[in-house]
């Protein structure tokens, strides 16, 4: 624990109030910060704790739109279920604001002041796509259209959730407006610009100065930094009706972008919670800045965020950002628009009393540094193999066994054995193992440390055995019950950051308040003498029937076709790569299996100046008596190989989707054989 920080501000991502949390943005951002947050206070240290919902921006004009309402009405519904859900689920923020309140309005239009006052936004009348048919200019998240950089169709104006590219949506490919549907046209527009291009000097000395950072987010700025022309400037307006006015005389119906004000919001929520001390917790550098987010965040809070704090200047910047990769569910990416998610309301009705399983699995699981899965079958394993096998188990034997042999007093100790002595040293060192993993934001290691706290109780119960040895050596017995007490005690401590309300369960049947995370380093928490309650079970199995049916409500709840996969990109090739293949129009004449090869066909293909062999692999795709007089596009300058003995002197294209189907490649009927595809 580093000595020269005076207090900590932490930061969870603010979700959008277009919809409620799904587990995905638990295991991004809210629980990891939380865990963080639980640690530091534990360690007595001085910390804020801030989030709220992000109310402005397209998200919520969609919403608003698809169900006909006004975007208030929307902002203040999800405000509310976001809220709960979130504070029933253990995440204790110190403050929950909200991004249309007005303290933020106020913060966010000085701010833009100030950065136009001293010059730092450059005004310029760009060309800006508007929707004909809606009659409005279309902000980057209406409209979606093709990736330039990974070819997804479903690509927004600002960012392609597929490769995380930030784009500006005149590069988008085929845009299409998300309101009518219609393809947008360019109309001038006049908009302020945050010169990122002539930032990236300061902005690239900010990020080289953490290469501490996550592989994963450092490696993701400097790509960004170093790709192509480098970072471009980028409009902080937008022509929308819903959103915080441009706080300029000449800026009617023009509104602050929304990844603008939200990260203000941060600075907005610090106002409300501490007054005019905000100051100490975003300008001193005696404070420690740590951003919790989602991969898809980064560009925002580590480029775009610090550019604006150090053109605005007198602002500590983030010292940490330890972004989190995706979390899948079932094999595939949640959600939002497909429903293809687990909801944390949800999650909260249907297992009432069980929020530290999740809270439990999504740490277990979640996708640190690569994206990772969620499926209910594991949750089901991870509880009722760890948490009611190894933690549960052992924390109830301990208190049976207190009660059934010395109703609930914890016994005097004889001469401590090899074995107890370890198991005491174990419990003393846990706090410093699990408080490093934690301060590297090493969530899934921390917790195992932890949980190693409960599986060195179940080992150290099933060797010693006190049940037996109690018959013929009661002090033995004494001594085992009371260093697995000790263990327990410690556990009850340890569990905090991860599982609080099953911490503070075990801690009031043993007595124990919370203590200070440094004073648990010790090997007695509970004195000879003292007594334990009795305590029920901490987790319960999962059965069968609860998991399937969770599956089954999934499955009924997916509304649409399953997002398209896309095969990864090969690597990229020069011009002069390209023009050595030689493409011709060709038409198939005869079709034939080939023997003892269930997917290869012998075609004989006329190109015009000749007739080729070719062997293609597309047997299984289609019928023989379907493919003479078939137009194919053949590359025809492939050196000649057998396959199963079959000359074949060139190949067939063939376009393969995600589920492996083949079709041709469209080639014009009316094209002559021989003609040369470029
Ligand atoms: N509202 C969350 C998202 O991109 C976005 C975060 C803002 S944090 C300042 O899903
Ligand atoms: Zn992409």
């Amino acid at each position: 624990m580093s000595t020269d920080i005076s207090r900590y501000t932490i930061t969870a991502a603010l979700p959008y109030a277009n919809g409620p949390v799904h587990i995905g943005h638990l295991a991004g951002c809210y629980l990891p910060s939380d865990i963080y947050a639980r640690y530091l206070r534990k360690n007595d240290k001085e910390l804020i704790f801030v989030c709220g919902t992000d109310e402005h921006g397209a998200a919520i004009n969609m919403k608003a739109q698809s169900e006909g309402a006004q975007p208030r009405e929307i902002v203040d519904r999800y405000h509310d279920i976001i809220r709960n859900s979130l504070d029933q689920v253990g995440i204790s923020f110190d403050i929950f604001s909200r991004t249309s309140k007005e303290i933020h309005h106020k913060t966010a239009q000085d701010f833009f002041k100030t950065l136009y006052d001293k010059g730092s936004l450059e005004e310029k009348v760009t060309q800006q796509y508007y929707d004909e048919e809606a009659g409005q200019f279309l902000a980057d998240r209406f409209i979606m259209g093709e990736c330039p950089n990974c070819h997804f169709g479903e690509a927004y104006g600002d960012q392609c959730e597929n490769c995380g590219t930030s784009l500006s949506s005149t590069e988008l490919i085929n845009p299409k407006s998300r309101l009518s549907g219609s393809a947008p046209v360019l109309k001038e527009t006049k908009h302020w610009f945050l010169p990122l291009d002539h930032l990236s000097g300061k902005i690239k000395d900010y990020i080289q100065s953490h290469k501490n950072w996550k592989p994963n987010v450092y490696g993701q700025c400097m790509s960004w930094l170093d790709a192509g022309d480098g970072l471009q400037a980028r409009s902080m307006t937008r022509d929308l009706d819903w959103g915080i006015p441009v706080p300029l005389d000449d800026a009617e119906g023009k509104v602050l972008y929304v990844w603008f004000d939200a990260p203000i919001g941060y600075i907005s929520a610090t106002k409300e919670l501490k007054g005019e001390a905000w100051t100490d917790w975003w300008t001193k550098d005696d404070t420690k800045m740590v951003h919790f987010i989602g991969k898809d965040n980064i560009v925002f809070h580590c480029i775009i965020f610090p550019a604006m704090l150090m053109e605005h200047g007198g602002f500590h910047l983030a010292d940490e950002v330890p972004a989190n990769e995706f979390l899948n569910l079932e094999g595939k990416k949640i959600s939002t628009s497909r429903n293809w998610a687990v909801w944390l309301h949800e999650y909260l009705e249907d297992f009432p009393g069980q929020e530290d399983v999740l809270r439990y699995v999504l740490t277990a699981t979640a996708p640190e540094s690569k994206d990772n899965d969620f499926t209910w079958n594991d949750f089901q394993t991870r509880n009722n193999s760890e948490l009611v096998a190894i933690l549960g188990n052992f924390v109830n034997r301990v208190q049976v066994l207190m009660q059934k042999y010395y109703e609930g007093e914890v016994p005097q100790p004889s001469t401590l054995s090899d074995t107890d002595q370890a198991a005491l040293k174990e419990i003393e060192e846990a706090p410093a193992l699990i408080g490093e993993s934690l301060e590297k934001y090493r969530f899934r290691e921390a917790l195992s440390r932890m949980m190693n706290v409960a599986r060195l109780g179940n080992k150290y119960l099933a060797d010693q055995e006190p049940w037996k040895v109690i018959k013929n050596d009661p002090e033995r017995a004494a001594t085992i019950l009371y260093v697995a007490t000790q263990i327990c005690a410690q556990l009850s401590q340890m569990m905090e950051p991860f599982m609080p309300f099953s911490a503070e369960k075990l801690r009031t049947n043993l007595g124990l308040e919370s203590l200070g995370w440094n004073d648990c380093a010790k090997q007695e928490f509970l004195a000879p003498g003292m007594i334990v309650k009795a305590g029920g079970h901490l987790f319960t199995k999962v059965e069968d029937e609860v998991i399937n049916a969770q599956k089954e409500k999934l499955e009924a709840s997916n509304t649409a076709e399953a997002e398209p996969s896309y095969e990864a990109l090969k690597g990229e090739i020069q011009f002069e790569d390209f023009l050595k293949l030689d493409l011709r129009v060709g038409t198939i004449t005869k079709a034939e299996k080939v023997k003892k090869a269930d997917k290869l066909l012998h075609l004989e293909v006329d190109l015009g100046f000749e007739k080729r062999s070719i062997v293609s692999g597309i047997a299984q795709h289609f019928d023989l008596e379907d493919l003479p007089g078939q137009k194919v596009s053949v590359v025809v300058n492939l050196a000649p190989r057998k396959l199963r003995g079959v000359l074949s002197q060139g190949m067939i294209l063939m376009a393969e989707d995600s589920e492996g189907n083949l079709k041709f490649t469209a080639t014009p009927e009316d094209m002559p054989n021989g003609s040369v595809i470029r």
